[in-house]
Order: C-alpha cells, then sequence, then structure tokens
C-alpha cells in the first residue's frame, strides 16, 4: 500500500469538550501521523465552501452553522493508505451505525455533530489540504 495522506478536521462539538488529544491517540495508535494541525475558527461562508458538495441537502445550513460555531481542529494524516484507514478509524457518520472503538463510536454526539471530518478519496483529500494547509505547512 502508498504512503498516503488525508485531510482531518476535529470538529467544534470535540474540540469543546476537549478532546483533541483523545482523538489524536485514536490516529496514532492507528499508525496515522499528524504531520500539519492548526487550531481555527472557520466562518459560516468558509465552512460553506468546504462543504459545499453537500449544498442541497437539507442540513446543509445547520452543518455550517455548526462548523463555524467554535473552534476546529484541521490536520493533515500521514500513512499507509490513510484516506480509507482514517475512515476506518472515524467510524460510520452515524455514531448509532459506527463500530466499536471508533471515534464516532466514542465520542460523537449525533449524526450532525460527530467529532470528526475524513477525506473520502485522494481527490477529495488533495482539494482539502490545499484549502486549508500551504506547500510550506507540511514538512512531513
Ligand atoms: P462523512 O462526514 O462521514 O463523510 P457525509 O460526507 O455524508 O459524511 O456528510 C458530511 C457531514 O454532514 C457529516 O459528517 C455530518 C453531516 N450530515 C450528514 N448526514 C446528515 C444528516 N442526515 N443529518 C444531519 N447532518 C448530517
Ligand atoms: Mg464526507
Amino acid at each position: 500500500m502508498a504512503l498516503e495522506r488525508t485531510f482531518s478536521i476535529i470538529k467544534p462539538d470535540a474540540t469543546r469538550r476537549n478532546l483533541t488529544g483523545a482523538i489524536n491517540a485514536k490516529f496514532e495508535a492507528a499508525g496515522l501521523r499528524v504531520v500539519a494541525q492548526k487550531r481555527i475558527q472557520l466562518s459560516k461562508a468558509q465552512a460553506g465552501e468546504f462543504y459545499k458538495v453537500h449544498a442541497e441537502r437539507p442540513f446543509y445550513d445547520e452543518l455550517c452553522e455548526f462548523m463555524a460555531s467554535e473552534p476546529i481542529v484541521a490536520q493533515v494524516l500521514e500513512g499507509e493508505g490513510a484516506i480509507a484507514k482514517n475512515r476506518e478509524v472515524m467510524g460510520a457518520t452515524n455514531p448509532a451505525d459506527a463500530a466499536e472503538g471508533t471515534i464516532r463510536a466514542e465520542f460523537a454526539e449525533s449524526v450532525g455533530e460527530n467529532s470528526v471530518h475524513g477525506s473520502d478519496a485522494p481527490e477529495t483529500a488533495a482539494v482539502e489540504i490545499a484549502y486549508f494547509f500551504s506547500g510550506l505547512e507540511l514538512v512531513g
């Protein structure tokens, strides 16, 4: 398997509950390395741009409000097969469906406030990393 990078967000419900370290511990235990990380607060417009693929969904406005409500931690994770591995560590979108031991099973509060974002494919990972980080911030 190839060494990959994926984009991750620790969402406002998790930063509010001081879970950044607990979530990073899950990534590291799974062999994912945090190679870039910053805590920032998005505007609603920036959240809307990031999630524009969901613009037609009924939960879009609520999702953008939530993502801008408090700080997030934006991250780049690196590892063998990092994109799929991160999705595995995250668990299903709805915490009620998430496998035991996954981040969402342990920490998510609801399908909307589900603690983490992770890229779903190499193309989206590249776009999402470039939206949040410059090349100079990616030291490996
Ligand atoms: P994922 O975050 O697992 O990639 P997604 O891309 O389908 O899931 O949706 C993006 C986010 O939108 C998700 O993390 C939380 C929110 N969301 C998805 N489905 C929802 C729903 N039925 N009700 C409320 N929010 C939802
Ligand atoms: Mg998604």
